[in-house]
């Protein structure tokens, strides 16, 4: 455990760090020095936490989590470790000392976006929580120069700018240049026939690729364990070609040390979208062959041969996108160790676990088979074998669904889809929510579940509440903790104590004038970024995350244009003034939900510029969401929007901040919106629209026509005529076409239409609800002592128990 430190101590440490990194004293510092100085010292805490664990970590039956995740979103780290070691206040002191404000450095970081949304994010909360619970386990990932792009909003449009993210960010990273790792691209395959007529494959003519560790530690809430994320970083082991340089051929002769870095320069900015890049198969071969190289040898530091390897490894799959580990893998026992392909087999299928994330069709990761071919030659030849046998057992399970077969096909028309060869070789599978996990076992992965029923298991997801309760609402945790004691903060399930106090209408009273200080905090960020005053009184209803046609941003946009239709139509209507709350980045290149921003910024311009309408409804779109961004929403929303078409949306994540902040959920039955509806009961949450047997009935009818729903409902004609005839001067008729005629396919697929009398009488019992002011205070109350479950400990207890088998490393001692 972290001793406590005084502020004196502090003081010399950081001046020490000042002195010798900068050759600076405190009065001549700037803000970035200091900023520095103090990341350094708290780096230091945290590295001699670290080294106390290595020998623990080191003994080959404590068995330890591998995290595979193309993405981790740790946001800023500054906050979080002060507050993880317990020495916020001390630092605090330390600094007011050369009168700085904590709360400035705290500003200054920039958050590390290395993912893109929910998934990223969740692989860290789960970091958060292993080293929470004192578990050993490691994140391993690529060090994206750039992380998730900027998001600007410009003339009404995003536009995209790089996020320099390692100017500053670059602090919390240890380079362990002693532990790189080689990686090979490409090249070919050749048959090598030894004395004893044993053929060996041997790969000639490959591109090397030198991957270089940059270590993130990560410290959990009051605890003995530091952990790390690895980040690798590219570079080529040539970093000029002399000569060429001689010839005079400048830019080829670093054409080499170029192609390596591009594998790590920018993450790719897709969430839950179809990308098929060259560049992105080369990104995932990399950190996972460098990841696989490091665990083997280090597994062979302390242990004879690899025999043993799954019982001091459990390595997870985040998503397909580090399915590679199982050729990899299987690689590395054959042609590096000599294993038959038996007993490799045995040992990585019992080390690999895997979570699906999503069921969007055009998110399954599918690689064509001669590109992967080319690049990785001996992992398709793997990969080959491992369908080959499969096919084997499918025709024994069933012998008479050649469909079934080929849907469950690992290779099939060309294509290596990384779901099946994920579902084929691992020993469990789960989805993230209740909901989630009945889809998979009984449409996408039907096939599977039912050769291998005992393979499937479901973990809801998990949020790091702390961060999201006691560093980002801290007035929220103080009054938590003066009515339940701190207990809440080693223990969700301890804020179930606040139900006690539903009917103290000094506790309500306090829950609200708590939530209208952070609405104020908000109202003065959207002030200075958006130019827009917002009411304070009104109700405040934010949907974040991030744009996608099946999360509907554009049914809660429906509900405000119709809004708006109405006032116009009757200026003198009463009516509880709303903050519509909007934040949101959409991928580079999906063109329908940048139209959504588009519309959602062109209709705030609109409200604002009708004076009979803008003091009553308001729309606020505020550009670049990002975890930081969260920490400032999540504590002042009322109203949390969670309206994904049922059976799309996998869990979420949001949806868990915002009630744990005392948001109320208006939501469909879909994702983890379910085990909420579980947790506090319809009469604390506002449901609506279809549900998923509804939406699949509806699909195999096949006979929806949003068209003839318009000819029916005056409401949404006014809405679609309002979107074509044109919003602040702009017309979105590819949106009404996407809807109605269809846009690339069939129309309005994610039934907005459908969807929306539902959606519209759902807010108006919001409305009803908040105008009974100790109604809503206890919904918002009954929501945050519900929230305990979907703390990210939970979770990781699960997965510990149920997939991992690891425990405390403390309590096996
Ligand atoms: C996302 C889902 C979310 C879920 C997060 C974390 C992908 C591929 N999936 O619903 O859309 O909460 O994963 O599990 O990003």
């Amino acid at each position: 455990m972290i001793e406590k430190f005084l502020a004196k101590e502090l003081i010399e440490r950081i001046e020490g760090k000042l002195q010798r990194n900068f050759g600076r004293e405190p009065e001549d510092a700037t803000k970035q020095q200091i900023f520095r100085a103090v990341c350094l010292v708290i780096r230091d805490m945290m590295s001699e936490l670290w080294l106390e664990n290595q020998e623990i970590l080191n003994d080959p039956v404590k068995k330890q989590v591998i995290y595979l995740s193309m993405e981790f979103l740790p946001g800023a780290s500054l906050r979080n470790n002060l507050f993880n070691l317990g020495l916020s206040e001390a630092f605090q002191e330390a600094l007011a000392a050369y009168g700085q404000n904590i709360e400035e450095l705290y500003e200054l970081e920039p958050d590390a976006g290395l993912g893109n949304g929910g998934l990223g994010r969740l692989a860290s909360c789960y970091l958060d929580a292993v080293s929470s619970l004192e578990m050993a386990g490691h994140g391993m990932s690529i060090c994206y120069e750039y992380g998730i792009f900027k998001q600007k909003i410009q003339d009404g449009n995003q536009v995209e700018t790089a996020d320099d993210w390692l100017s500053l960010g670059d602090i919390w990273l240890i380079e362990k240049e002693d532990e790189k790792e080689e990686v090979h691209f490409g090249g070919k395959l050749e048959e090598v026939w030894d004395d004893t007529g044993k053929m060996k494959l041997i790969h000639r003519d490959y591109t090397t690729v030198i991957a270089i560790p940059k270590d993130m530690l990560i410290t959990g809430f009051d605890s003995r364990v530091v952990n790390t994320l690895r980040l690798w970083q590219s570079t080529s082991p040539i970093s000029i070609d002399m000569g060429l340089f001689a010839k005079g051929e400048y830019l080829k002769s670093m054409e080499e040390k170029h192609k390596a870095e591009v594998i790590s320069k920018i993450l790719y900015p897709e969430d839950a979208h179809e990308e098929g890049k060259m560049l992105r198969i080369n990104q995932q071969y990399f950190f996972i062959s460098a990841s696989m190289h490091t665990l083997v040898k280090n597994h062979l530091k302390v242990s004879e041969n690899l025999d043993d390897f799954h019982h001091h490894y459990a390595v997870h799959i985040n998503d397909t996108h580090p399915t590679m580990a199982i050729p990899e893998l299987m690689r590395i026992f054959m042609d590096e160790y000599d294993y038959e392909w038996e007993s490799a087999w045995d040992i990585v299928t019992k080390t690999i676990s895997y979570t699906n994330h999503t069921v969007m069709p055009e998110a399954l990761e599918q690689w064509p088979e001669n590109l992967f071919a080319k690049l990785l030659p001996r992992l398709h030849s793997i990969v080959k074998e491992i369908d080959r046998r499969q096919n084997a057992n499918l025709l024994k399970a069933f012998p008479d669904e050649e469909a079934l077969r080929n849907e469950m096909a690992i290779i099939h028309n060309g294509k290596l889809r990384m779901a099946n060869l994920c579902v084929t070789a691992s020993h469990t599978v789960n989805g993230v929510s209740a909901l989630h996990s009945t889809i998979l076992r009984e449409k996408l992965f039907h096939g599977f579940y039912r050769m291998t029923p005992d393979k499937f298991t479901n973990v809801t997801n998990g949020i790091a509440y702390r961060r999201w309760l006691c560093q980002a609402n801290p007035k929220l945790s103080e009054l938590i903790e003066e009515l339940c004691g701190p207990g809440f903060k080693k223990d969700a399930s301890e804020l179930a104590g606040l139900l006690a106090y539903q009917d103290d209408a000094s506790v309500l009273e306090r829950l609200r004038s708590i939530k209208k200080e952070n609405k104020l905090i908000l109202a003065e960020y959207i002030k200075n970024h958006n130019n827009i005053i917002v009411n304070p009184d009104s109700i405040f209803d934010v949907q974040v995350k991030r744009l996608h046609e099946y999360k509907r941003q554009l049914l809660n946009l429906f509900h405000i244009m119709d809004l708006y239709n109405q006032l116009r139509e009757n200026p003198q209507m009463e009516m509880q003034p709303r903050t519509f709350i909007f934040g949101a980045k959409a991928a580079a290149g999906y063109y329908m939900a940048k139209q959504i921003i588009r519309l959602a910024c062109q209709l705030s311009a609109q409200l604002e510029k009708d004076p009979a309408v803008r003091d009553r409804i308001k729309l606020v779109f505020l550009e670049n969401y990002s975890v930081s961004l969260s920490e400032m929403i999540m504590p002042a929303a009322e109203v949390s929007e969670q309206i994904s078409l049922a059976g799309k949306e996998a869990s979420g994540t949001g949806n868990m901040k915002l009630m744990l902040n005392g948001a109320i959920t208006l939501g469909t039955m879909d994702g983890a919106n379910v085990e909420i509806y579980e947790a506090v009961g319809r009469e604390n949450m506002f449901l609506f629209g279809m549900q998923v047997e509804e939406v699949d009935q509806m699909n195999q009818e096949g006979l929806y026509s949003p068209w003839c729903y318009s000819q029916g409902n005056a409401n949404i004609a006014n809405i679609l005529e309002l979107m074509s005839k044109g919003i602040n001067d702009v017309s979105f008729m590819d949106i009404v076409n996407s809807l109605t005629t269809g846009f690339n396919g069939a129309s309005d697929p994610y039934y907005v239409i459908a969807d929306f009398e539902s959606y519209k009488q759902a807010q108006k019992n919001v409305t009803a609800a908040y105008q009974d002011i100790n109604r809503w205070q206890k919904m918002s109350l009954a929501n945050i002592a519900g929230a305990g479950i979907f703390s990210a400990d939970r979770s990781v207890k699960e997965y510990a128990e149920r997939i991992w088998g690891i425990d405390s490393i403390y309590d096996i001692l």
